[in-house]
Order: structure tokens, then sequence, then C-alpha cells
């Protein structure tokens, strides 16, 4: 009798953790991971879609796509507006291409691709930093100042 209730006791024990656990998994899938895609304009100097949002706090994954068949360019959301864009722009340029033109201080950046070539695909996570606006933009020299940038929202 004494073991019979004790077996009770353990599957109680453990449905209830799995229980937890689907509690849990509801949860996180609740946050609703975003999904973001963007792509290069073609040839042009310009992302096909300049407007993301994200909600704070949660995590995203975004896929950029090169979809020059000429021009390497990267990805690189600011943190912060088109003046801390412009100060990421010249550090990538002194990072130079062998870094990807992606500057070496990460504070200055919410998350970044590597540079890609024609063709190329690549897709990052990362947690959205808090409400506002920032700056993305591709720090391929000449690009950024050529109207390759957009603005995340994050609600
Ligand atoms: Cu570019």
């Amino acid at each position: 009798m004494k073991i019979s209730v004790r077996a009770f006791a353990v599957s109680v024990l453990l449905v209830s953790a799995m229980a937890l656990a689907a509690c849990g998994g509801g949860a996180s899938s609740g946050a609703a991971n975003g999904a973001l895609e963007v792509g290069s304009d073609g040839e042009n100097l310009a992302f096909n879609n300049v407007a993301l949002t994200a909600k704070a706090g949660e995590k995203v994954t975004l896929t950029f796509k090169n979809n020059s068949t000429a021009q390497s360019h990267n990805l690189i959301i600011v943190n912060g507006g088109d003046d801390v864009a412009t100060a990421v722009d010249e550090a990538g340029a002194e990072a130079g291409d062998a870094a990807g033109y992606v500057p070496a201080d990460a504070s200055t950046m919410i998350a970044h691709t590597a540079l890609l070539a024609p063709g190329g695909s690549e897709t990052i996570e990362f947690t959205a930093p808090a409400a506002g606006t920032y700056t993305f933009v591709c720090t391929y020299p000449g690009h950024y100042g050529g109207g390759m940038k957009g603005v995340l929202t994050v609600n």
C-alpha cells in the first residue's frame, strides 16, 4: 500500500513536471519569435525592405539575401540612428575588406551579417533591443552613401 502511494506520488510529480515543461514551451512560442527577410534590391544600392519591425526583447531571426549578381553587400543594424550609422560606416571602411567592412567595436551594432558575395545569404539571430528606431545599413564602401539603408522599428 505504501509503495503504491509512493508510485502515485511519483507519477503526480512527473505529470506536474511535464505540465510545467509544456507550459514553458507554450510561453516561449507565445512570445512568437520574429522572422525578418531582407534582400538587396537587385543591382541597386538599396535594400528591398527598408522598414523592419520587432518587439523589444523578442528573439529575432533575420535572413539577408544578396540578390545582386555583381556587388558584395552586408547588413548591419546599428545601435542608434543615422548619426551612429555614419560612424559605423566609417569604422567599417577602416576595418576593411578582410573584416567584411564590419567595425571592430561591437557596442556600435545590434547585429550584423558577414560581407556576402553576389547571390549569398545569411541568417542571423539577435534579441530585439529596447523600443526605438535603429538604422540598418550596408557598409561596403559607397553603399550607405548611395542610399543602402533602412530602419528597424522596435515596439
Ligand atoms: Cu552593399
